[in-house]
């Protein structure tokens, strides 16, 4: 009898180092997140287990980024690894001209202040808090173009993060192209669950963007994750790198912003990219008031040359294979569980649909704050809301009410092993069996600005 060979993956790295973890009673959770508010922003990171918060600076850097790190140029002006920087950036993306920035929300600040005139509409596929809210800021209005099925977590379109062509036809129609300075478009959306753009739809949102001479900005934070996806479900993909196919998206638009804390691999850093020069120009003006000089936009020299190496690193295609295989073997953990989760399994992590995990709960009650709460109680394992907290307010004062009312287990890259994906799948489970006793929360203290990061809720008797 020939005995069936299972082909796994593993990761393309060993360990070198690690950091112990503090393991804390029920008692001391209980107590733990009582005073956080029952919000898991305001946890102290000690009492943590898992931490799934984000995978936004959270990586493990390589020995090569660390190396990186032993050559940083300190130089106020001109340092040599923002020089490394802008080449690896040409190269990889193929964007002309750049800006470093301390962080992805650094990038966005500047370039809504540069090309968004008050009065203006943003289209995107689907809204990031900090985006939409620079965008506003600026005097601009966030408007959804993302397909239907984005909205659905059932829905298991392999292309999520598509845009809407009609949905953007209609909105051109009704504000005009003069009054939308851009169309806004991530890759590997974050809020609809790490849902992938294609290429062929990209490349028809380029064509008409073309034809009404509207830009498009590139939100890039998780564009290796796209592409990845990308290389494993669009046709005629299979036999291109990641490398490739990242470049071959960035040549689909005009410009980008970057928290390069994600995909890039390192702590901290982001940047602007253009290929305008005189977007360049203004952004390089104003640069120097909110983050520093062009050549370091709030960077120490040492963590742009991480980053530099971090972009290469981020483009292999063993280590995205590995990286986003770990969330996909969670993933279907969750789903053997029968626990209700976004469907395809996403790039950067699992999101829990929390209205049908907690379907006795109001969305004001707040069924995704509260079963972060729960979860992190039953095991030390930190998620994050993303639903009615996250979406915040209207102009007017209202609440959004997002369709998506969700928790999100966001796996940091190279950073966990499988066995702790086998913990949080298990604690997850076990919170699943008692749902129908849980109660909801109520928001004690809201701040005005991005409240889901500060916010505090007492539990409702
Ligand atoms: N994303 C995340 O956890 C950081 C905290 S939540 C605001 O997912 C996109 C797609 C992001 C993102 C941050 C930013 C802002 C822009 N676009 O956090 O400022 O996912 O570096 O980037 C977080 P920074």
């Amino acid at each position: 009898m020939k005995t069936q060979i299972k082909k796994s993956w593993a990761e393309p790295y060993k360990m070198k180092m690690v950091e112990l973890l503090k393991m804390t009673t029920r008692t001391q959770r209980l107590k733990a997140i009582k005073d956080a508010g029952y919000n898991t922003f305001l946890l102290k990171s000690a009492d943590v287990y898992i931490d799934l918060l984000t995978d936004s600076g959270t990586s493990a850097m390589s020995d090569r980024q660390w190396a990186g790190m032993m050559v940083g140029d300190e130089a106020y002006a001109g340092s040599s690894n923002f020089f490394h920087l802008e080449e690896t950036i040409r190269k990889y993306y193929g964007y002309k001209y750049i800006i470093p920035t301390h962080q992805g929300r650094g990038a966005e600040n500047i370039l809504s202040k540069v090309l968004i005139k008050k009065g203006n509409v943003i289209p995107g596929n689907m809204y990031f808090t900090t985006t939409r809210l620079h965008q506003e800021l600026a005097g601009g209005t966030f408007t959804d173009i993302i397909i239907d099925e984005a909205h659905d977590p059932l829905n298991s379109h392999p292309f999520k993060g598509n845009v809407d062509l009609d949905k953007l036809d209609k909105v051109v129609k009704k504000y005009g192209a003069k009054r939308i300075p851009y169309v806004s478009i991530a890759t590997n959306v974050n809020m609809a669950g790490g849902q992938p753009i294609s290429m062929k739809n990209l490349k028809e949102l380029r064509a008409y963007a073309k034809k009404n001479g509207i830009r498009i900005i590139h939100d890039m934070t998780r564009v290796a994750e796209n592409a990845y996806f990308i290389q494993q479900r669009e046709k005629g993909y299979k036999d291109k790198s990641i490398a490739q196919i990242v470049k071959e998206i960035c040549s689909q638009t005009d410009g980008a912003t970057m928290s390069a804390k994600k995909d890039a691999l390192v702590n901290i850093g982001g940047f602007l990219a253009t290929n305008e020069w005189d977007v360049y120009e203004d952004a390089r003006n104003l640069v120097v008031v909110y983050e520093g000089l062009h050549t370091y936009g709030g960077l120490a020299g040492r963590d742009m040359e991480a980053m530099s190496i971090g972009i290469v690193e981020s483009l292999d295609d063993f280590h995205q294979q590995a990286r986003v295989g770990q969330v996909e073997y969670l993933g279907n953990k969750m789903l053997d569980y029968g626990i209700p989760i976004v469907k395809p399994i996403g790039g950067h992590g699992i999101f829990v649909d929390a209205k049908a995990f907690l379907p006795h709960l109001t969305q004001d009650q707040y069924p995704a704050q509260t079963l972060a709460a729960e979860i992190y109680i039953d095991s030390g394992v930190r998620t994050m809301e993303r639903g009615i907290v996250s979406a915040g307010r209207k102009a007017n004062g209202e609440n959004y009410y997002p369709k998506l009312e969700l928790v999100r287990f966001t796996i940091p890259r190279r950073v966990y092993t499988q066995a702790h994906m086998d913990v949080i799948a298990e604690s997850t489970y076990n919170v699943f069996k008692k749902r129908h006793k849980i109660k909801g929360l109520k928001m004690a203290y809201e701040p005005k600005y991005l409240r889901f990061f500060q916010a505090r809720f007492d539990k409702l008797g």
